[in-house]
């Protein structure tokens, strides 16, 4: 079965996605995400330039020999532009492999291992009333468990809070679809200290609130230092988290170690990593609890069942990074890898908007706080061209911080 075309599309339903399209002599087609947030086109290029004139007349069946090829004939090796690329390529390759053998791709990595995947998502708000109303809301949709965000009181806007606007009869939701979009990066405020003193009022708020049953977890989005992030997870730790999210810029993964020394609260890292690498000291030593890898910045489907194998040995579990800038198509990529693992964690899940659902026609389902890729054979997810073709590309920039007296920090 040979790779006969290949074409890269750009598409803004809500948010800009970069989407690899395969198609081979017998008809099959194949789709790989290659979206990366903020600096989508340098994938495009990565991908149209250097990339797609190399697929074309290759053995569609040879899905690691393809990806050792892209990532060794290169020789410059990882960096996100680079594995979201040959991602796009081994996901698009998965996808082909399971419509020829008329299976969904979880089959063909060894089967379910249960029967869906629980998911998580973000509620949050500037203060108590709306963080409240956004968990109740998150109910409702049928989350079972909830990532916790709040305003910190004298900062005036911090990523990852939704805005206490109303669109469209409802809470503006943060970074939810349509995303918020600008020619320059938003500029946002930050304070560890306040932070740190506020965040624990927080969860005992959350927890005498919703009882202690409800899994709560935490992103700090790189923001502290590894002394910070130690306190912060022991000041936790009677709120009972399922994790604390990128506690610390995790290049440095030896700062892990003194992180782990101080508290149980579980970490979880790793949605900005590209290769197990990244992970090598984190997973060997145990000092995380949760990998955070996607499969789109990760190289693909088959890196993404790699490094979970390799966590599974030290009891690390599986927690992928799911916001609305992972594609379905990527999104569907790492259901079946969820379902598939024997450490499964938890699924990130933020809802994509009507138009990007309408764009990408998706097979999976997410019934009683569970999801399921569905049995479509392949990754189940179909783009709908002349839809996509209606929304061009949109320049959008994520935020970035300052702190009071100017200097820019982690966001
Ligand atoms: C998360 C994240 C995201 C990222 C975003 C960047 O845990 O879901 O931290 O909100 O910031 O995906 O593109
Ligand atoms: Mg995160």
């Amino acid at each position: 079965m040979i790779i006969e075309r290949a074409e890269v599309i750009v598409t803004s339903p809500n948010r800009n996605f970069v989407t690899l399209r395969l198609q081979t002599d017998e008809g099959h087609v194949g789709l790989g995400d290659a979206t990366l947030n903020g600096r989508e086109l340098s994938v495009v290029s990565y991908l149209k330039d250097h990339v797609v004139p190399l697929l074309i007349g290759k053995d569609a069946h040879r899905i690691e020999d393809t990806w050792q090829f892209l990532y060794r004939s290169a020789y410059w090796r990882r960096g996100p532009v680079t594995m979201a690329a040959i991602g796009a390529v081994d996901m698009a390759l998965w996808d082909i492999k399971g419509k020829a053998a008329g299976m969904p791709v979880y089959q063909l990595l060894g089967g379910a291992s249960r029967t869906g995947l629980m998911a998580y998502g973000h509620a949050s708000g500037v203060d108590l009333q709306a963080l409240f109303d956004s968990i109740r809301e998150h109910r409702e949709l049928g989350y079972r468990s909830v990532r916790v965000q709040t305003g910190v009181p004298g900062l005036k806007a911090i990523y990852g809070i939704a805005a206490q606007s109303v669109i469209d009869g409802g809470l503006e939701r943060y970074d939810h679809e349509p995303a918020r979009r600008g020619a320059y990066p938003a500029e946002e405020d930050w304070d560890t200290r306040s932070y740190l003193h506020h965040l624990p009022t927080v969860f005992e708020a959350v927890r005498s609130e919703f009882g202690p049953d409800l899994p709560l977890l935490h992103d700090g989005h790189h923001r502290m230092t590894p002394i910070q992030a130690a306190k912060l997870g022991k000041s936790l730790e009677p709120y009972d988290l399922f994790w604390l999210e990128d506690c610390t810029p995790a290049e440095n993964q030896d700062a892990l170690r003194l992180v782990r020394q101080h508290t149980t609260t579980p970490l979880a890292i790793g949605e900005i990593f590209n290769t197990v690498w990244d992970f090598q000291t984190l997973i060997s030593e145990q000092l995380i609890d949760y990998v955070r890898a996607a499969s789109t910045h990760f190289g693909g489907i088959s890196p993404l069942k790699k490094v979970m194998d390799f966590a599974a040995q030290y009891q690390i579990k599986s927690g992928c990074h799911g916001p609305t800038d992972i594609s379905p198509v990527g999104f569907a990529a790492q259901l079946h890898v969820g379902l598939a693992i024997h450490n499964f964690g938890i699924q990130e899940y933020m809802q994509h908007g009507e138009r990007t659902n309408a764009t990408f026609q998706q097979s999976m389902t997410f019934e009683n706080g569970l999801l399921h890729p569905g049995d479509n054979p392949g990754l189940g997810v179909d783009l709908d061209v002349d839809e996509a073709g209606k929304y061009p590309y949109e320049q959008a920039y994520l935020p970035f911080n300052r702190l009071a007296d100017g200097t820019v920090h982690d966001w």
